[in-house]
This record gives C-alpha cells, sequence and structure tokens, in this order.
C-alpha cells in the first residue's frame, strides 16, 4: 500500500539506518509498498526512512523512457564499494523536500553491492541518472539529504520553506 513520505525536517531523515540482519517477508512487502509509493509521487528513488523505517532498504526505478519496460529494483544493505573519480552534477530533487532543487555533483559511475529480495549477493556498476540516483537514497540511508552538499544559506532557505509547508499542512 502506498505509505506516508515524510517530510524535512524531520529527526527519522538524519539517523543512520540499521543493517536488515535477515530478509523477511515483512520486509519483501515493506520493499513492495515502497515501490508503490515511489511510483505513486511519482519518484525513480525512495528510502526506508523516507516512510519512517530506519533500515538499510532502498528501491529504485530509474527508467524514463515513455513505454519502456519498468525496472523495479529492490536493495538490501546497499553499499558503494567503487566510485569514478570522473563526476555528473545532476539538478536534484527530493520526494522528502517537495519541490526544491538543486545542482549536485557525485561521482560519474559506482559500483554497487546489496542484497536482492531472495537474500542473493549482487553486485553491479551504475552509470548515468542511476549512479545518481543509487548515491542519493544510499545518503538517505545515512541520514544524509541532497540540501547538506548546498551552501548553508541555501540549505537553511530550502528548510525555512519546508517548515512553513509542514505548517500549512498540519492546518489544512
Ligand atoms: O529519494 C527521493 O527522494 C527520490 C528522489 C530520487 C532522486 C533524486 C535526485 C536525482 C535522482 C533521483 C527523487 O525525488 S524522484 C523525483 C525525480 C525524478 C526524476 C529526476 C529527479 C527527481
Ligand atoms: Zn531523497
Amino acid at each position: 500500500m502506498i505509505r506516508p513520505i515524510l517530510i524535512h525536517p524531520d529527526p527519522r531523515l538524519k539517523k543512520v539506518a540499521d543493517p536488515v540482519a535477515d530478509i523477511s517477508d515483512e520486509l519483501r512487502a515493506l520493499a513492495d509498498d515502497m515501490l508503490a509509493t515511489m511510483y505513486d509521487a511519482p519518484g525513480i528513488g525512495l528510502a526506508a526512512p523516507q516512510i519512517g523505517v530506519l533500515n538499510r532498504l532502498i528501491v529504485l526505478d530509474c527508467i524514463k523512457e515513455e513505454g519502456a519496460a519498468p525496472q523495479p529494483t529492490i536493495m538490501f544493505n546497499p553499499e558503494v564499494i567503487a566510485a569514478s573519480d570522473e563526476t555528473n552534477t545532476y539538478e536534484e530533487g527530493c520526494l522528502s523536500i517537495p519541490d526544491q532543487y538543486a545542482d549536485v555533483e557525485r561521482p560519474a559511475e559506482v559500483s554497487v553491492r546489496w542484497l536482492d529480495r531472495d537474500g542473493n549477493l549482487k553486485e553491479q556498476d551504475f552509470d548515468g541518472l542511476w549512479a545518481t540516483c543509487v548515491q542519493h537514497e544510499i545518503d538517505h540511508l545515512n541520514g544524509k539529504l541532497f540540501i547538506d552538499y548546498l551552501r548553508p544559506l541555501k540549505r537553511q532557505m530550502i528548510t525555512r520553506k519546508m517548515v512553513k509547508l509542514k505548517r500549512e499542512r498540519a492546518r489544512s
């Protein structure tokens, strides 16, 4: 089912999520809920802390071509095990920081290791938007948001806008 997404500032978005010990049916169901929530947003990635679950679990599907087959990807305990020296800059957004976008520079290619939904160890290289997205999601597992890469003044401006947004949502 579709879960509510936490909005920054929220202490749960700043915590380091716990590794997944064993992949239970409950965690697999949570991953399916996260995919449903991501597609509904719409988004191309989502991390468990964004729905208030502090486990190291992310989902992503960066296929944007119309008509191309979707590629729902579930990663338990994802780790970047190698990153390129060359970087890419991408105008990032975040489902927990709605309608705010800013350029973030990250390694252009990363090798990621994770456990899939069946508990199999996977390792894959990512480039392009997939590389940006998987790094953005793994940052969420370490309590890091894309605004943490911005100058303090810009970060504070965005945070103030989110505090105002949350106040308005609480009233409606
Ligand atoms: O983690 C999230 O909040 C979902 C993010 C993932 C993402 C952010 C920046 C760059 C790549 C992925 C997005 O809000 S999903 C919405 C979106 C879609 C396409 C491009 C940028 C952002
Ligand atoms: Zn995000």
